[in-house]
């Protein structure tokens, strides 16, 4: 029977799960993995990066708006522990990356051999799946699991140790197979129990006033139209978290945007506090959504629909729980619901969305310096297309996109770290992006604390001609540590401040475009010029200090 290496079998396995994009950065153990991508024709284009770090968020960044596996890989030892910050995010905001490390040979565990680690042990905490294959002949039927693990059920990340001698190890042809279509997500969707469908549907025809709250699960099943329509018939406001972003448009007229500690008004939580029925779909009702567990307020009748079993009833005592796809979900309620009276859930969203507005749009006309948020979040969505992909890193950026910024096309195009929300995030998942979709315009929005995170990565951006643009909030502080120390801790500032990069010169030293802005008359055509330049381009842009801003954040400890 014919066979191949471990490492050429590795490579046919993903090619069979559709993997088209690979991110890593190379290292000892990870020779013949290497030498056979370099060798096969497989179609796979290898993103070299200069972190793992950097690797994981870009898989990250590729699959949120791929609806893809997103790949990453890196070497044993530094590799293997640099890759997990990206890995532990996926997982935690349910999406599909797999992270592949190489490892040290089987047989030289033990003897303190250079790299080793038990990889294993370092991520069956942080992932829904991981396996250090010890066998080459088991190889293929690893790689399946991890897919199956990653983009069945509630979606998340993957692990996949390779030994150095089971990449050399011989691998039996026939079993070299795939199901491609576990190499998107979610696969293999569960549908709702009909009965309790009835039951919701039931409760939602006799509430006054229905209001749907949707995290990223929405987004992740691509139950936009559902949702829509589902709402659009009971007349109930649409509420999100900040990585249900997207479940409608912002223009719908029952869009009500962000809501929680982070990017949520008094506003949009009075039509929260208004509704005698909340629908949370695909969310985990957690600390920043619900302002530590007080909006809605603990009592309120509520349905909760979820691909995880966990979830319903883990923070809200729940009326009715359904476990299933948003998708399948909400389509079974939209074919239960009878013809009713719908609420006026559109004029409570306009009410809300124009007092939100106006102090925003007063302020983004003033031209202070240092410029403020509220003007760079106004330039920036006059001047991007309505398509953007908008990448956003915590500090400034996370609340003032998830509050002001409008999106007006459904589905993800705003994108933001959410589980753990490091810093340093959104430069490498813009690029990830960029690739995920790569005919509209990318944009990372940072802080310059998160700038410092990530700033080697503009050598690949520059090296791969990447038309991603960035934008630096810089206020030479991290500003929102500060922000809590004044809210908090009577303004005892300690150990928050630190001295201003020049942003724009780093970048061009790196042979990225940029562009200077202090005052607000520079601000627009810096942007103009970033967003139609052909590749990789940065405004840094002076900006007013987060803790003397009026930030959309009730909570500055979530
Ligand atoms: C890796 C990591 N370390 C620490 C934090 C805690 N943290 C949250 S926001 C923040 C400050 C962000 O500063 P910056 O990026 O400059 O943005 P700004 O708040 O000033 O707009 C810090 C340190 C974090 N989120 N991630």
């Amino acid at each position: 029977m014919s066979s191949m290496t471990g490492a050429e079998a590795m490579v046919r396995m993903l090619q069979l799960h559709g993997v088209k994009h690979i991110f890593g950065l190379c290292g000892d153990t990870s020779l013949p993995f290497y030498d056979a991508l370099a060798r096969l024709d497989h179609g796979i284009t290898h993103i070299l990066t200069r972190d793992e770090r950097s690797a994981a968020y870009m898989a990250d960044g590729y699959a949120r708006v791929s609806g893809r596996v997103g790949v990453c890989e890196g070497p044993s030892g530094g590799g293997a522990t640099y890759l997990l910050p990206g890995i532990v995010e996926a997982n935690e905001s349910s999406i599909p990356v797999l992270g592949i490390t190489t490892d040290i040979s089987t047989t030289s565990r033990g003897r303190y051999t250079l790299t080793e680690l038990d990889q294993e042990a370092l991520y069956r905490p942080l992932t829904k799946r991981t396996e250090v294959i010890d066998r080459a002949d088991r190889l293929p039927e690893a790689v399946r699991r991890a897919f199956r693990s990653m983009t069945t059920g509630r979606p998340g990340a993957a692990h996949l140790g390779l030994p150095f001698d089971v990449q050399q190890g011989a691998v039996a042809q026939d079993t070299v197979w795939a199901d491609e279509d576990l190499g998107r997500y979610p696969a293999r969707r569960a549908k709702p129990d009909p009965e309790l469908v009835e039951q919701a549907a039931s409760a939602l025809t006799s509430a006054k006033l229905p209001v749907f709250v949707c995290g990223g699960g929405v987004v992740i099943a691509n139950a936009m139209e559902e949702l829509d329509a589902v709402a659009t018939t009971l007349g109930a406001p649409v509420a999100t978290t900040v990585s249900g972003h997207g479940s409608l448009p912002d223009d719908h007229p029952l869009c009500l945007g962000v809501v929680g500690s982070n990017g949520g008004t008094p506003a949009t939580r009075d039509v929260l506090a208004q509704a005698d029925l909340v629908v949370f779909v695909g969310c985990r009702a957690g600390s920043v959504t619900t302002e530590r567990w007080r909006h809605p307020a603990q009592g309120t009748p509520v349905i909760h629909i979820d691909a995880d079993p966990q979830v319903p009833g883990a923070i809200y005592r729940t009326q009715v729980s359904i476990v299933a796809d948003a998708k399948l979900a909400l389509q079974a309620l939209r074919d239960s619901l009878m013809l009713m009276q719908p609420a006026d859930g559109a004029r409570l969203v306009r009410e809300a969305k124009e007092k939100k507005f106006l102090e925003f749009e007063e302020l983004s006309l003033k031209s202070d310096f240092p410029i403020l948020p509220e003007r760079i979040v106004a330039t920036l969505n006059e001047v991007l297309p309505r398509d953007a992909t908008v990448v956003c890193d915590p500090g400034t950026p996370c609340p003032y996109f998830s509050a002001y910024y409008r999106f007006n096309e459904a589905g993800r195009y705003f994108v933001s770290n959410r589980a753990h929300g490091a810093l340093g995030y959104s430069m490498a998942a813009a690029l990830g992006a960029h690739y995920g979709r790569p005919h509209t315009k990318t944009v990372s929005v940072m802080g310059d604390g998160s700038f410092g995170f990530t700033a080697g990565e503009m050598e690949t951006l520059v090296r791969l001609k990447a038309p991603v643009m960035m934008v630096v909030i810089s206020n030479s502080s991290y500003g929102w540590i500060k922000a809590g120390q004044k809210a908090g801790f009577d303004k005892r500032y300690f150990s928050v401040d630190f001295s201003r990069t020049d942003h724009a010169r780093v970048a061009e030293a790196f042979g990225v475009k940029s562009f200077r802005v202090e005052t607000t008359e520079q601000l627009k055509p810096a942007l103009i010029a970033a967003a139609q330049h052909g590749g990789p381009a940065l405004v840094d842009v002076i900006a007013q200090p987060l803790h003397e801003a009026r930030a959309p954040v009730s909570e500055w400890v979530a």
